[in-house]
């Protein structure tokens, strides 16, 4: 019995039933056989490097625990998921119906064409940082050896994310964030 790998996936959605597409995707993992063991709360963000006007994103992060099965295969299943529920999108900076990112798996750092551990942008991204500070805030970056906690104090990005409140989903969902978080 090989030991158990703690990861971190990032997933975002910012097209058609933003949270339902959310909580399709985490069902898609858990039926993909990667266990899901804890999620954070769902957040509302604001895009950052998009390349024209798009509509919020909501993102979370969901933490899995799996054995016998290498980081490639993964995220080759995470590619599955995103395929099975309609993304379609192949460009980096369109709206999608929804991306799964490979943040974390253990402390395994590796640089190829198909993947990069630990995900080379999640110190960028208050969208990655906020709800990943929620399931483990002392989680040690093995590339820059600070805590995930450290990492949101000292991120550079201003976007604003909030806490999603479903009750405001309908009147609020198509108007701009602007508060700080
Ligand atoms: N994903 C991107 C680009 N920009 N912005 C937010 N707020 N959330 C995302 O998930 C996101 C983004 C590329 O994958
Ligand atoms: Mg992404
Ligand atoms: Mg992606």
């Amino acid at each position: 019995m090989e030991e158990e790998i703690t990861a971190y996936v990032s997933i975002g959605s910012n097209l058609g039933d933003r949270a339902g597409n959310l909580l399709l995707a985490v069902r898609g993992l858990l039926e993909a056989s990667l266990g899901v063991s804890r999620i954070s709360a769902i957040y509302e963000t604001e895009p950052v490097e998009v390349d024209e006007e798009h509509r919020n994103y909501l993102n979370l992060v969901a933490e899995l625990k799996v054995t016998n099965i290498t980081a490639e295969q993964v995220m080759a299943r995470m590619l599955r998921v995103e395929y099975l529920l309609g993304r379609r999108e192949k460009f980096q900076k369109k709206p999608r119906t929804v991306d799964l990112d490979l943040l974390f798996y253990g402390d395994l750092q590796c640089n190829t064409l198909f993947l990069t551990l630990p995900h080379p942008k999640l110190h960028e991204r208050k969208f990655v940082l906020v709800p990943l500070a929620e399931l483990a805030p002392d989680l040690v970056h093995p590339v820059f050896n600070k805590t995930i906690l450290e990492l949101l104090e000292e991120t550079s990005d201003r976007s604003v994310v909030k806490r999603w409140n479903p009750n405001f989903r309908i009147e609020k969902s198509e108007e701009k964030i602007t508060a700080g978080f």
